[in-house]
């Protein structure tokens, strides 16, 4: 997937420290125009899916090394996916989730079990 970054500000004229807020000058709405393409970058959920064979410790290990999660917390989690079927690992930019799903299913590959590890858009 590719991404074009649409967040890039360009101001006319010569020198910005000669910008004075409110001025009638064709800059103020250069400004305006910029500020209208801002978007904030979409975010995705990194999702651990249920299966009947890995073990739990296994996955408990996985959400402390990869998602940097406390015994408790990834003790909770993995009770969460083994009951409800999935759960949520992390909210993340397309990069930073892309790399721990990679991460997850190479470590699982590594032990031959089958855990599996989507992104969702939020
Ligand atoms: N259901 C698995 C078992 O009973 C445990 C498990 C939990 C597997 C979470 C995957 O993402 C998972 N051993």
């Amino acid at each position: 997937m590719k991404y074009v970054c649409v967040n890039t500000i360009i101001l006319s004229g010569e020198n910005d420290e000669d910008y004075v807020p409110g001025l009638d000058d064709d800059r103020g709405l250069a400004i305006e125009e910029a500020r209208l393409k801002v978007k904030k970058p979409p975010l995705y959920r990194v999702v651990l899916l249920n299966d009947d064979y890995t073990p739990m410790e296994f996955v408990v290990e996985v959400l402390e090394l990869i998602f940097g999660m406390d015994r408790p917390k990834a003790t909770r989690i993995m009770l969460e996916v083994h009951t409800q079927g999935k759960g949520v690992c992390g909210v993340f930019s397309y990069e930073i989730a892309e790399t721990k799903v990679a991460q997850v299913s190479a470590f699982s590959e590594q032990h031959q079990h089958p855990l599996l590890c989507t992104l969702e858009e939020l």
